[in-house]
């Protein structure tokens, strides 16, 4: 809960209250119940709240029937007779992150990922407005008695829907052409994967010395992939790359609208797990991550984990922490990203890591 403030905070909503509902299984219409949906129209309007805010996943039935229960000019007198506001809006975690990096987006790529999974979100949710949408009759210029304004909208969804996404299949064939040429050229990459915020965009910077590459105390400030060859300590080079963190419960519409981003990762030789070892919950994290890279199928790529922001903890924090993993069979190196601390052991790491790589190809 403490995380949705901080991820609505970066949408300029603060939090005027919360609340918890506790039940043996979700309840199929309204995720909640009806009962505590009406509990929560009047807390809302109490508080003078524009948002009420579900940090779960609604489907398009729950979301239709909470908004009847709820919304002011909902059918239910007690709905009308509430002071809530006119334009007061139920929202839940996924759309609330799709939101952030609609935000977020800055270049020709991220906008159109941002817009895919926007669209395809939208369009199981038009369901619910079926109904509330007028008819409209037949004539020239229609398809027809019995289309509603909402199937014409639908499909005017769906067609943008295959617009973007046939652009974006464009980007991932540039992507692998750079890729393949790279793998020719026989760079290896290694990506940088981490929960947003735990300073993968810092570590970059610091390794590369290129203080254009942005990083800043808020979530989700990467939304692109940014390349950087670094020199290792025997030598050789390979290139880092930095993209977009993972959160619990990353939309699976973002996630598949991110491909493009997303395959960087999968083409990577080694993987360079980022955590803030100073976040009350980093072992949680640890498994957000691990779960989300088996999600993409990445979990089978050699992996190092950067345990950063050490100056942040102490040296028995450090010590706990970095046991927990190695118990769990990572291979851990603590790190600071912020004061350059650590940086020359983990390029160590990483060298030796991809040199083993190179062996065993060679001996096959
Ligand atoms: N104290 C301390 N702060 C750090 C360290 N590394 C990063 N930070 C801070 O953590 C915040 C987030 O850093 P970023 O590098 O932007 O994190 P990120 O993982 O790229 O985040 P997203 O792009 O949002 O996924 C910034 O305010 C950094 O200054 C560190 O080693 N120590
Ligand atoms: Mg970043």
């Amino acid at each position: 809960m403490d995380e949705l403030s901080l991820l609505l905070g970066s949408l300029g909503l603060s939090t005027v209250g919360s609340a918890v509902q506790k039940r043996l299984a979700p309840d199929a219409a309204t995720l909640i119940g009806r009962g505590k949906a009406e509990e929560l129209r009047e807390f809302c309007a109490a508080r003078n709240a524009d948002h009420l805010v579900f940090n779960e996943q609604l489907s398009p039935i729950q979301k239709n029937n909470l908004e009847k229960i709820i919304l002011p000019s909902a059918s239910t007198p007690q709905a009308a007779a509430s002071n809530l506001n006119s334009n007061f809006k139920i929202w839940d975690r996924p759309f609330v992150i799709m939101k952030i990096f609609e935000r977020r987006a800055r270049t020709a790529e991220a906008k159109l990922q941002v817009e895919l999974a926007l669209t395809r979100y939208e369009i199981p949710h038009l369901k619910g407005l079926g109904l509330q949408m007028s008819r409209t009759g037949a004539g020239i210029g229609t398809r027809g008695p019995g289309e509603t304004e909402f199937e014409r909208h639908r499909r005017k969804l769906e067609r943008k829907v295959r617009e973007i996404a046939k652009k974006l299949e464009n980007v991932r064939k540039q992507r692998r052409l750079v890729r393949e040429r790279r793998k020719k050229m026989g760079v290896s990459t290694v990506s940088l994967v981490g929960y947003t915020n735990s300073g993968k965009s810092t570590l970059l910077r610091a390794l590369s010395g290129d203080a254009t590459i942005w990083a800043e105390d808020r979530l989700f400030s990467t939304l692109d992939t940014t390349v950087r060859r670094i020199g290792l300590p025997g030598g050789g080079n390979a290139l880092f790359s930095d993209t977009v963190g993972f959160i619990r419960q990353l939309p699976l519409g973002l996630v598949a609208a991110f491909r493009a981003t997303l395959e960087e990762i999968s083409a990577a030789e080694l993987l360079l797990l980022t955590l803030d070892a100073s976040a009350t919950d980093v072992l949680e994290t640890y498994s957000v991550i691990t779960k989300t890279l088996a999600e993409i199928g990445c979990d089978n790529i050699p992996r190092i984990v950067a345990l950063n922001k050490e100056d942040l903890i102490t040296p028995q924090e450090r010590a706990t922490i970095a046991s927990c993993l190695r118990a769990l069979g990572e291979r851990v190196v603590l790190i600071s990203a912020l004061e350059a601390e650590g940086l020359r052991g983990l390029l160590e790491m990483v060298e030796g890591e991809l040199s083993l790589q190179d062996s065993w190809y060679v001996r096959c």
